[in-house]
């Protein structure tokens, strides 16, 4: 039946919260301490993040879309070689505002095709699998809520067919150098002879441009960032006192590493609950809480990058300003 949806069980909700408690913990007890910014998406995180996405500085969004919106049809055509019915993954889908231009244009087209979106928010995948039928009416969607390599994993399980994986919105950068090497030869592994990743990667421009995306005049990624603690205050029953952190990015052009740290402005102890019982963590003046790392490429080490894990670069994609690049890698 081509208008089945399977959904399937999403990921177990009590191991989901450990894990948080305990990887927000390591990374608190840490020196220097630090906190894993795919947490910074729960249901608050996504919405604050689709204002980043809209607001002024912050360009990757919209160099992305342009590219998906004014090559819909070459995108398309990349991604059908070799042919044959196929499995679009997409690994961190967000809302698919950029994908859906890829997905319309295929369903309308007839090609075969199940979309599968991967995301670490059990949210966005309760309303990916409700709401792109409507959007998108005949799409075939199965959507994976958990951790990408866990999640192609079940994604091979369930069918045979020829993978595309979609990896978009520079969620690559995500990653420090070395683990992003590490991350697309683990992808590669997960792929056979035949099969694709398209990645989407925010590439090294005029440095005040790329910290400005990061530093926006209205606040929004402040509050991104500090939703972190808010979140631990809501789901670990900590005592954050948000004011008391402040917001601080840097870019550094030499490396393409833009940083973003949370700075305590007091010296302050903070307590979270957990099954173990209530923790304190304390914080210096001035000490610095490292959130996330968004790594800017050239293109040529994006070549590099897919060579090294044992793609072969078929095709890329850019914006009219060259600022982000979307590139096909063949297994
Ligand atoms: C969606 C993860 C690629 O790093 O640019 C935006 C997230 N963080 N503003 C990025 C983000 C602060 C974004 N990624």
């Amino acid at each position: 039946n081509d208008n089945e949806i399977t959904i399937p069980k999403a990921l177990d909700e009590a191991s989901a919260d450990d894990l948080f408690c305990k990887n927000m913990l390591e990374g608190l007890r840490s020196n220097p301490k630090h906190l894993q910014s795919k947490y910074f998406y729960d249901a608050a995180g996504d919405s604050i993040f689709r204002e980043i996405m809209n607001c002024e500085e912050y360009y990757p969004f919209n160099c992305e879309l342009e590219i998906f919106s004014e090559n819909t049809a070459a995108l398309a055509r990349a991604i059908m070689v070799p042919g044959g019915a196929f499995d679009l993954i997409e690994l961190g889908a967000g809302d698919c505002t950029k994908s859906s231009y890829l997905l319309s244009h295929l369903v309308q087209t007839g090609a075969d095709f199940t979309y599968m979106p991967i995301d670490i928010s059990a949210n966005i995948i309760d309303y990916l699998n409700l709401q792109l039928p409507v959007t998108i009416p005949g799409i075939r969607i199965t959507g994976l809520n958990g951790e990408y390599f866990d999640m192609l994993e079940k994604a091979a399980e369930v069918s045979e067919n020829r993978k595309v994986v979609l990896f978009l919105g520079s969620n690559l950068g995500n990653m420090e150098p070395a683990n992003a090497e590490q991350f697309c030869r683990e992808l590669r592994g997960h792929l056979k002879p035949g099969d694709l990743a398209l990645i989407g990667i925010d590439l090294k421009k005029c440095p005040y441009t790329v910290l400005a995306a990061y530093n926006d005049k209205e606040g929004i990624t402040r509050r991104f960032n500090l939703n972190l603690l808010e979140r631990m205050n809501r789901e670990l029953e900590a005592d954050f006192e948000v004011a008391k952190f402040d917001h601080f990015p840097v870019y550094d052009p030499e490396t393409g590493a833009c940083k973003s740290y949370l700075i305590s402005m007091a010296d302050q102890v903070i307590t979270l609950n957990t099954k173990e019982g209530k923790q304190a963590i304390s914080f210096a003046k001035g000490e610095a809480v490292f959130m996330e790392i968004s790594q800017k490429y050239t293109a040529q080490q994006v070549n590099q990058l897919g060579k090294q894990a044992s793609f072969e670069t078929a095709e890329s994609f850019f914006d009219s300003r060259g600022w982000f690049m979307d590139t096909v890698w063949l297994a």
